[in-house]
């Protein structure tokens, strides 16, 4: 009986003892990492690992910015399909340049520049393929870094978390400007106008080119010509972050707009493209990093110098999105079937906006929430607290960031009643 039960406790232990080697070597494993503390969950993506956990069958996703249809489900484009099925069989996978596909960056720059931009024609712009958005930000931060290293970025307050991060771990200093106005839930203009007065002459901004994330709220277009004539006065930079191309208004030239003033004022520009949502291209990391140079000379060696600082960190960008993104745009039949479901993306949301401020209403909820359908872009910014917040989560199971941002891409017809009834209770006067 003794014998057993020993026996049968040493099993029980024996997975708890490491051979010696391997306690050895889990020894000077943790001297070596030992240190490393857990990473902070990140404020948008940790969201999503929060709700794929959740096992609830009510859950409901509004966090991160991802396109969803009606029925809640990932959306890809008939024009991608379309220009997969050409893709297939027909085209290798080698390696793109360092600086990725020409056709790609040729499309690209016609959609933020405009199709017949003299900068174009001129050969004044520095382009390269990036990694999605977030890349093209991370390029133009490292260059920035690499050849002027004492400047700084002003980045609006708020922004979309991952700037600070970018900027941060570029090793540029942040300073911040004043842009929300919480009381009016609007554009701080005069906050703005003042913020770009006072920094020193020559300072670079970062600017969301149109669907500002998280707040929803863009200037007007007599206000981007008053902030591009401060950016003269001052000899601002402009590094131009336009996520959301064609998502704002549904018309991708629309929303180019802010651009297209500063370039009439003849500034010098950067600009980050992304087609993660316009094309629903997420996963594909398919973007592009624009420098507007002073002549074709400069812009020649700017491009050469992205191109080495892409090479020692990923080489050169992935192909397939870019395959995808140029197959569209080259293709005017195809071209203007990505248009019409732009234009469905952008009007399936601001549909979704009516019917969440329309649901609050007939609930009686006595706020007001005028300001859900004069935002503009994925966002709603809600107001909502981070204590409202963790209720909505807690008690409703609807997963959302902290600071109150309601994804409307993720709001369908048939989760509109539910999200607006557990907003209700959770922001109804006492
Ligand atoms: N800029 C802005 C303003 C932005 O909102 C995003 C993504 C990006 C750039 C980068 O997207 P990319 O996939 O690298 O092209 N925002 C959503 C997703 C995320 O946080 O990564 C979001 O705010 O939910």
């Amino acid at each position: 009986m003794a014998a057993l039960s020993r026996a049968a406790s040493s099993a029980i232990r024996r997975p708890l003892l490491a051979p010696p080697r391997l306690q050895a070597a889990r020894a000077m494993a943790s001297s070596l990492f030992g240190h490393v503390e857990p990473a902070p969950k990140d404020p948008i993506l940790g969201v999503t690992e929060a709700f794929l956990a959740d096992p609830s069958p009510n859950k409901v996703n509004v966090g991160v910015g991802a396109y969803r249809d009606d029925n809640g489900q990932p959306v890809v484009l008939d024009c991608v399909r379309e220009a997969e099925r050409r893709i297939a069989g027909n085209l290798n996978m080698e390696y793109l340049p360092m600086g990725g596909s020409i056709k790609m960056i040729e499309e690209s720059l016609k959609l933020a520049y405009g199709e017949d931009s003299e900068f174009i024609k001129d050969k004044r712009i520095a382009a390269v393929q990036a990694l999605s958005g977030t890349g093209a930000c991370r390029l133009f931060a490292d260059f920035q870094k690499r050849f002027l290293p004492d400047s700084q970025i002003y980045i609006p307050t708020p922004t979309w978390s991952n700037h600070h991060n970018i900027w941060r771990d570029a090793q540029v200093p942040q300073k911040t400007f004043t842009y929300y106005h919480p009381e009016s839930r609007g554009l701080d203009f005069a906050g703005l106008m003042n913020d770009i007065k006072n920094a020193p002459d020559g300072s670079f901004f970062l600017l969301h080119a149109c669907a500002h994330n998280p707040t929803g709220v863009d200037p007007t277009e007599e206000q981007w010509r008053e902030i591009s004539h401060q950016f003269k006065v001052k000899k601002h930079f402009p590094f131009f972050d336009m996520a959301y191309q064609g998502f704002a208004s549904g018309d991708p030239e629309r929303d180019a707009k802010a651009i297209r003033i500063f370039l009439e004022d003849g500034h010098q520009i950067g600009c980050a493209q992304s087609y993660a949502k316009n094309m629903g291209l997420y996963g594909q990391r398919a973007g592009c990093l624009s420098i507007l140079c002073e002549d074709e000379m400069q812009a020649v060696a700017v491009k050469s110098q992205l191109q080495q600082i892409a090479r020692p960190m990923y080489s050169n960008p992935p192909v397939h999105g870019a395959l995808v993104v140029s197959i569209i745009l080259n293709d005017p039949e195809l071209k203007s079937l990505w248009l019409k479901e732009v234009k469905g993306m952008a009007d399936r949301i601001i549909g979704m906006r009516k019917a969440l401020k329309e649901n609050l209403e007939k609930l009686g909820s006595p706020l007001s929430w005028e300001h859900i359908t004069n935002q503009i872009g994925m966002f709603c910014y809600s107001g909502m607290t981070p204590e409202q917040v963790d209720r909505l989560t807690n008690e409703y199971h609807i997963y959302m960031t902290r600071n109150g941002r309601i994804s409307m891409a993720g709001v369908t017809t048939g989760n509109v009643a539910y999200l607006a009834n557990a907003i209700h209770d959770a922001t109804k006067p006492n």
